[in-house]
């Protein structure tokens, strides 16, 4: 069985970080071992959410493991709390990256042009950093804009997005993927760009009307889990894409109107049929 490390905070209750990348990959039949940064009561886009940081355990914990000889088929961080974090995970990069595994940099800090409260432009140039040491990175348009320092723009063109994907791997990135790419109207998907070999991949489906919070960390999670399975890059943004869109469609049909995050758990179902498929 694979093995990912997954380093990003818990928020106890929002449906986002640790509580949908540890359910998503063991899921996904790959085993989750994580290092929360800091543990929350919720997100960030509740109002008067409690803060607790672990940022002290963080390196403890590697040297732990290294002295366990503990190896990963992966390396995922997701959202980090401080310049100080970021650090530490290029430090675990270098401490856990091997020949035949790879990093994958999810620099949650944003959505819709907007950072989320914690983040500033500096921060996202330093996430930025991180972004230039990975295998594999997935910032959304808005993380992309700020870490670039590009405009963000509502409606983009094919142009626009292959020149954020090769900025992005001008970085240092190997493989750059860009998540919010709509290139007609009423469709919406990914686009990528392999710097070994110049060549771009794009997949969308129609849009499901409707924005809800989590739904990066749920395509990052599966993203990964799909390529810890064996499927190629481009087979796993399309399973992650198709869980995400699943995912946003059943919460808007839900009666109960959920606000916080998506329906996720109700669509494991879904993912494991969509990972099967792909695997077959
Ligand atoms: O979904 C990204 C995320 C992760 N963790 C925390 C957040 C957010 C988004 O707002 O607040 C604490």
């Amino acid at each position: 069985m694979k093995r990912i490390v997954t380093i990003q905070d818990i928020s106890c209750l929002g449906k986002c970080s640790l509580t949908v990348a540890l359910p998503v990959i063991s899921a996904m039949g790959v085993e989750a071992a994580i290092v929360p940064t800091a543990v929350l009561s919720t997100h960030t886009m509740f109002k008067n959410f409690t803060f607790h940081d672990l940022t002290n355990e963080i390196a403890p914990i590697a040297a732990h493991w290294q002295q366990e000889n503990i190896t990963f088929d992966a390396i995922y961080t997701g959202y980090l709390g401080s310049f100080e974090q970021i650090h530490l995970m290029q430090r675990y990069f270098e401490q856990f990256k091997t020949a035949s595994n790879f990093t994958f940099v999810d620099p949650a800090m944003g959505d819709n042009g907007k950072l989320y409260p914690a983040f500033d432009e500096v921060f996202a140039h330093e996430m930025a950093k991180l972004v230039a040491m990975a295998d594999i990175c997935v910032p959304n348009l808005t993380e992309a804009c700020m870490m670039l320092d590009l405009p963000y723009r509502e409606v983009c063109d094919e142009t626009y997005y292959k020149e954020i994907l090769h900025r992005l791997c001008d970085l240092g990135a190997k493989k750059a993927v860009l998540t919010g790419v709509s290139l007609e109207p009423g469709r919406l998907g990914v686009m990528s760009l392999d710097s070994a070999t110049d060549k771009f991949f794009h997949y969308d489906t129609e849009r499901v009307p409707a924005v809800y919070h989590g739904t990066g960390d749920i395509f990052a999670s599966t993203c990964v889990g799909a390529l810890a399975r064996g499927l190629s890059l481009d087979d796993a943004l399309k399973v992650a894409h198709d869980y995400t869109a699943q995912c946003i469609r059943l919460t808007l049909d839900d009666p109960a109107k959920p606000w916080y995050g998506v329906n996720f758990e109700q669509c494991i179902p879904y993912l494991l049929e969509r990972l099967s498929q792909s695997l077959a």
